[in-house]
Order: structure tokens, then C-alpha cells, then sequence
């Protein structure tokens, strides 16, 4: 009885997001409608702004495809259709990782081999697992094309980086960063 109640009492009046301790670790797994899928890992330590993405692409067409954190994790009701836009909580315009003005969900290119793979390992600081706008439980979307990063003169380059269709998406979920 006592339990549930101090439970609830514990609750904070402002709900903070995610909060990170030690190390924070999560993952998604990428599938059709389109060829290709893969498994990316997100990494982030407690006070460090900096989140580590590795992972490997199979099966995609060779060259270059639009990278994106999307604002919905709903690949249930229609897909990869409906993870929303790029994840944009600052209201910017579309633009490269290494912009100033950009999405937070700006992620660029995945470079993809002749074979169809592809080994995902850098870092961001834009993107974060912690605090009220973590990414997890958002979409990851893989395009057809590549992302102009804002810079090819399309009507969608400022807001899509006009990469074409949804290929592969998932949803980012916590894993346990001891494994
Ligand atoms: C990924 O795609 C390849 C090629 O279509 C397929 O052989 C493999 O089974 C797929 N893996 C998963 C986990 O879906
Ligand atoms: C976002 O920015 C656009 C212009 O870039 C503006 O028209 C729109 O009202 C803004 N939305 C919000 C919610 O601030
Ligand atoms: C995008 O999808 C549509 C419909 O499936 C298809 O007709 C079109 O060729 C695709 N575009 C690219 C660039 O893959
Ligand atoms: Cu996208
Ligand atoms: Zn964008």
C-alpha cells in the first residue's frame, strides 16, 4: 500500500527525459521495404556530450544514403512512413553534421561498398541518449539516394537533403550497456 504511493511520490515535477548513468548504450535494427538491413549501436558515456554510432549495413545499393535520426519511432502503423520528419526540436533547416544549422536528427551519409556493406564508426555531439531529448525510442531511417546535406538547390534539399524514399528503418531502443 505504502510502496506505490512513495513510488509516485518520487516522481519529479519535471520530467527530465532520460536520464544517463555510467554508460548508455542502445541499438537498431534496420529492415526493408526496400533492399538492405543492419545493426547500429549508439553509445554515450554519463557527462559526455559525445555519442559514439557504429554498425553494419548489408544488402543496401552501393554508393552513398541518407542517415537520419526520424522524430517518431512508429514503424508500426505505416512503416518507415511513419517516423515523421527528421528529428528537429530546435525548428532549423536541414543541413550536414558538421553545420551549425542543422536537425539534430542530420546524421549524413552512410557510404555504401560494391558488396553492399557498409561499417558505420564515428561520433556526434549534436545527438544525445540523455536528458529530454534523447533519441531513444525514435526512428532511424536509411534513404535510396544521398543526402545533398541542404546544399543541392531541390525543393526538399533544405528539410530532407532530398535522399528519395524510406529503404530501411527501426526504432532505437536501450540495450544493457554491460554486454
Ligand atoms: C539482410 O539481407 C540479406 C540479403 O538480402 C539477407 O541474406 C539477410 O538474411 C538479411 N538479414 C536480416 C537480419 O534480415
Ligand atoms: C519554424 O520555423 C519556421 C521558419 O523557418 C517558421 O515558419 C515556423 O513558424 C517555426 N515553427 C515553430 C514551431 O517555431
Ligand atoms: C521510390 O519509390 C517509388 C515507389 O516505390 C519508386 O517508383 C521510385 O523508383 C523510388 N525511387 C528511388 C530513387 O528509389
Ligand atoms: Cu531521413
Ligand atoms: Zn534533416
Amino acid at each position: 500500500m505504502l510502496a506505490p504511493l512513495l513510488a509516485l511520490l518520487a516522481i519529479p515535477a519535471t520530467f527530465a527525459g532520460y536520464a544517463c548513468t555510467d554508460t548508455t548504450k542502445a541499438m537498431v535494427s534496420l529492415k526493408g521495404p526496400g533492399p538492405g538491413n543492419g545493426t547500429v549501436y549508439f553509445t554515450q558515456q554519463a557527462g559526455s556530450d559525445e555519442v559514439h554510432i557504429t554498425g553494419e549495413l548489408n544488402a543496401f545499393t552501393p554508393g552513398k544514403h541518407g542517415f537520419h535520426i526520424h522524430t517518431s519511432g512508429d514503424i508500426y502503423t505505416d512503416g518507415c512512413a511513419s517516423t515523421g520528419g527528421h528529428y528537429n526540436p530546435f525548428n532549423r533547416t536541414h543541413g550536414a553534421p558538421t553545420d551549425r544549422i542543422r536537425h539534430v536528427g542530420d546524421l549524413g551519409n552512410v557510404e555504401v561498398d560494391d558488396s553492399g556493406h557498409a561499417k558505420i564508426d564515428f561520433t556526434d555531439r549534436v545527438i544525445t541518449l540523455c536528458g529530454r531529448r534523447t533519441i531513444l525510442g525514435r526512428g532511424v531511417v536509411v534513404h535510396s539516394g544521398a543526402d545533398d546535406l541542404g546544399r543541392g538547390g531541390f525543393a526538399d534539399s533544405k528539410t530532407t537533403g532530398h535522399a528519395g524514399n524510406r529503404t530501411a528503418c527501426g526504432v532505437i531502443a536501450t540495450v544493457d550497456a554491460t554486454k
